[in-house]
């Protein structure tokens, strides 16, 4: 597109005037008019567009479907699609090459939206802050990204991240119309549970925002019915001209019982069907059907007894949860290519691999209704952050003013979804400023802890409280919560282990190595990298690109030093792929970075999970594990455990059984090994624990324990199994440390089983006997799922099993095959055949990496 500007560089982006920014208009649809400086203008044909309105009712015309596109100078003009952007009317034309704009609209009405460059705006917004800097100025060049994000209320991540690329596109990205009325509108319409201790009650907050257009007041009725709970109540109310809102408290009939909506694995996701009427004396009558949830949310802060700080996790209604999953990133550089599907898949992926909760990171989007939706029905927590991420920003009037009608509108917007556990002021910007990230001298300190304050405290965190009482609010994440508050919203480290939450990285040491991690109160971020699969390079590439040092892969490797410390991760426990055939050796690496992903995350997860019921020299009660990251925006080398496409790395299905609801976990103290038992059951369990040691050279295995009558209580995490490493391998006749490993499961009654779990004594690439297996896999279909029946003649660790760009995924995957015989259930997301399946199939097994 022949938007033209400058690279960076020594000249910086092109200068424009300063002048008065830009005004956010239409502040709820959050759409940026900018008129000076034209480089873009969209054009709609809006006659023929007006949808009739129902008797009485407002006229609404929408402005859907396709728009002329085109640049400042009128030379490239084209068909765009609203919702949608600038790439993606681009990319649908077949990108500048031969476009026909011979079927465009000609109509007599049009409206006209202008943009500036997102860049340039950012650009003039920064140099007009004359005072002081806001940093980073720029993102480091390994992200290839454009600068001064933090001055412009956009998607901050489409200026490139440590994952992403750099797309700041634009374009009218969601849905807009004209609502046009006589008498009064109705903007926002809300829902809020509350328990009512002293009167054992459910209450319902609902609150609806109108315009008033007429002069006088406007006098009414409205009914609030809920048929399942025999509630109905009515209200006689009076609109007031102007824009303002109504509150009504619906007290649910006690002889009712409500049940409760539930995070995914505590219980089911009712919710209430419920119409509100609205019967007014001028205007039209207005009927909303909405669903009604009732659960509470209570963020503990408290003391800890044999522990210095605070505690640190969710009581959902009433009972403490420990929260398991991940974070969520934009799930695609162009919004509007996000579909109902797009979600779905990826939050049933979620909910599929045992996880209750996702942040919703603060460096993306506020995500579109049906995400949200799609959480309250699969009863996914969400920790929401507000839209601000590694970095500072300004506070002046303007950008205040945007600010504040960006929160209202999000809080408003999404403040019925039980599924929002959390509200968060920003990601990581407390511990940028505790910590220093962008060099401020000492003494400059004090202005950026004033805005700061003046941000997330002054304002947003003002307007959420006024909006929203049914759940919590914390400025930041990682923060100490109050003690953060305590000393005055910065605190010195806000990476306590002793408060709040924490995020950790560490991509040197070993991550085997369960001591490197900290005993944190809640984890919300920890990761490592790895290689999307093969297939899905594939899509976006060719064969000179498959290596690790093809311009491709340094191209979207956007982290500093990413390849080599996954190798230097992967080499701490695994051979390195020797081949000199150059693709086996990418795709082996390939394999590698996502075995090693795998199994440092199930580490570092099971550990926090195994943390939380004990409290060890003052520190544990870990409440909390959402990795980094769930998903992917592109194809490319991240944290993510699900592929851009939604293909389930090994990560993911690691993940399916380290957040399982009932899992053993295994580790080394001082050559003492620990079984524990963790379960997020509600009720305590006696169960069996099975403990099989195997020799690598041998399917049979070497001994076998089983202890009956093992209480795995409610809720916990507690030490089921101890025992010295010399002392098991004595029992276990002839083994050693490097030539055998150690499963083990629980078992219980009425089909009550943990997923295998296993512990290996040393490092794979120091394992002795392990024979290069034949794995083999017949195909058949049942019904609506594929069996893939796998036969080994050796133990198999890692087997992958990968049907390429085939959609769908395995019940299992990357295991640890200690059978001759395993079947492993394919859900197809889309049609396919046997045939095919078997056309596609390839079985890599750890052996195989040469
Ligand atoms: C965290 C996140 C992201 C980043 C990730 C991996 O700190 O908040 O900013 O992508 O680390 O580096």
């Amino acid at each position: 597109m022949a938007v033209r500007r400058q690279r960076r560089g020594a000249a910086g982006p092109p200068a424009l005037p300063c002048r008065r920014p830009c005004r956010l208009s239409g502040g709820r649809a959050g759409v940026a008019i900018c008129r000076a400086a034209p480089l873009l203008f969209l054009l709609v044909a809006a006659a023929g567009r007006v949808s009739a309105s129902a008797a009485g009712g407002p006229e609404v015309h929408s402005l859907r479907g396709s728009w002329r596109l085109g640049n400042g100078n009128g030379s490239v003009v084209l068909r765009g699609e609203v919702p949608g952007c600038v790439h993606t009317a681009l990319h649908r034309q077949g990108v500048i090459q031969s476009f026909d704009i011979t079927s465009a609209i000609k109509e007599v009405n049009f409206v006209e939206v202008r943009f500036i460059s997102a860049i340039s705006y950012a650009a003039e917004q920064s140099r007009c802050h004359k005072a002081y800097s806001i940093p980073p100025a720029c993102p480091p060049p390994v992200q290839k990204g454009e600068c001064h994000a933090n001055f412009i209320r956009k998607e901050q991540c489409s200026f490139s991240w440590d994952w992403g690329p750099s797309f700041p596109t634009q374009g009218i990205w969601k849905d807009v119309r004209i609502e046009a009325y006589n008498h009064y509108h109705l903007i926002y319409f809300s829902l809020t549970s509350f328990f009512v201790k002293s009167a054992q009650q459910w209450s319902l907050e609902i609150e609806s925002v109108f315009d008033v257009v007429s002069s006088e007041p406007i006098a009414g009725l409205v009914t609030v019915n809920i048929p399942k709970l025999q509630t109905q109540q009515t209200f006689s109310v009076k609109l007031q001209p102007g824009e303002g809102s109504i509150v009504l408290l619906v007290n649910i009939n006690k002889s009712s019982t409500v049940e409760a909506w539930w995070p995914n694995g505590h219980g089911k996701q009712t919710g209430y069907n419920m119409t509100t009427t609205f019967i007014m004396e001028a205007g039209h009558q207005i009927e909303k059907f909405s669903k009604a949830y009732f659960r509470t949310v209570e963020l503990v802060q408290e003391p800890i007894p044999g522990s210095p700080g605070l505690s640190f996790y969710f009581n959902i209604n009433g009972r403490p949860i420990f929260i398991k999953g991940s974070n969520w990133i934009p799930a695609d550089s162009f919004q509007d290519r996000v579909t109902y599907d797009t979600l779905w898949l990826l939050l049933k992926s979620a909910a599929d691999a045992n996880m209750n909760a996702l942040r919703v990171w603060g460096g993306g989007v506020y995500e579109q209704d049906e995400f949200y939706d799609i959480c309250d029905e699969l009863g996914i927590m969400i920790w929401q952050d507000f839209m601000f991420a590694c970095a500072l920003y300004p506070t002046d009037q303007n950008y205040l003013e945007s600010v504040r009608a960006e929160i209202s509108h999000q809080v408003r917007r999404l403040k019925s979804h039980p599924s929002i556990i959390l509200w968060s002021g920003n990601n990581e910007n407390e511990a940028a400023i505790a910590n220093n990230w962008f060099s401020i001298p000492y003494a400059d300190r004090e202005v950026y802890i004033k805005d700061y304050v003046m941000l997330y405290v002054k304002n947003i965190r003002e307007i959420v409280l006024a909006e929203d009482r049914s759940r919590p609010f914390i400025a930041s994440s990682p923060t100490n919560g109050l003690e953060s508050v305590k000393e005055g919203w910065v605190s010195q480290n806000p990476y306590d282990t002793h408060y709040g939450d924490t995020h950790f990285y560490d991509y040197s040491s070993d991550c085997w190595n369960w001591t490197v991690y900290p005993k944190t109160r809640f984890a919300s971020e920890y990761g490592f990298q790895s290689w999307p699969s093969f297939s899905t390079i594939k899509k976006v590439s060719s064969t000179e690109d498959w290596s690790y040092t093809s311009n491709f892969s340094l191209h979207r490797q956007h982290h500093e030093n990413g390849n080599d410390q996954m190798f230097q991760q992967i080499g701490h426990h695994f051979k390195l792929p020797q081949t000199t055939d150059p693709i086996k050796k990418f795709k082996d690496m390939i394999y590698l970075t996502q075995v090693m992903q795998a199994q440092c995350i199930k580490t570092e997860t099971e550990f926090y999970r195994f943390s939380q019921s004990e409290i060890i020299k003052g520190e544990g009660h870990t409440m909390g594990a959402l990795y980094w990251q769930l998903n992917d925006i592109w194809q490319a080398p991240s944290w993510a455990s699900l592929e851009y496409g939604g293909k389930w790395k090994l990560l993911h299905y690691f993940a399916q059984n380290f957040f399982a609801p009932l899992l053993p976990v295994a580790y080394e103290d001082k050559g003492v090994l620990y079984i524990y038992g963790v379960s997020d059951f509600h009720v305590d369990h006696k169960l069996t624990l099975r403990v099989v040691v195997y020799a690598w050279s041998s399917l049979e295995p070497v001994c076998t324990l089983a202890k009956d009558g093992v209480t795995v209580k409610a809720q916990s995490a507690v030490p089921i199994h101890k025992e010295s490493i010399n002392y098991l391998l004595e029992r276990c006749r002839n083994c050693t440390r490097k030539s055998c490993v150690i499963t083990f499961c629980l078992v219980g009654e009425g089909g009550l089983q943990s997923p295998t779990n296993h512990h290996f004594l040393s490092s794979l690439k120091d394992a002795v006997g392990l024979q290069k297996s034949q794995l083999s896999a017949s195909v058949s279909q049942q019904d609506d799922v594929y069996i893939f029946a796998l036969q080994t003649t050796a133990i198999a660790p890692f087997v992958s099993l990968d049907v390429g760009s085939i959609k769908g995924r395995f019940s299992d995957n990357g295991f640890l095959m200690t059978e001759k015989k395993k079947l492993v259930v394919f859900y197809p997301w889309e049609p396919t055949s046997v045939e095919e399946l078997e056309k596609s199939l390839t079985l890599t097994s750890l052996v195989d990496v040469v």
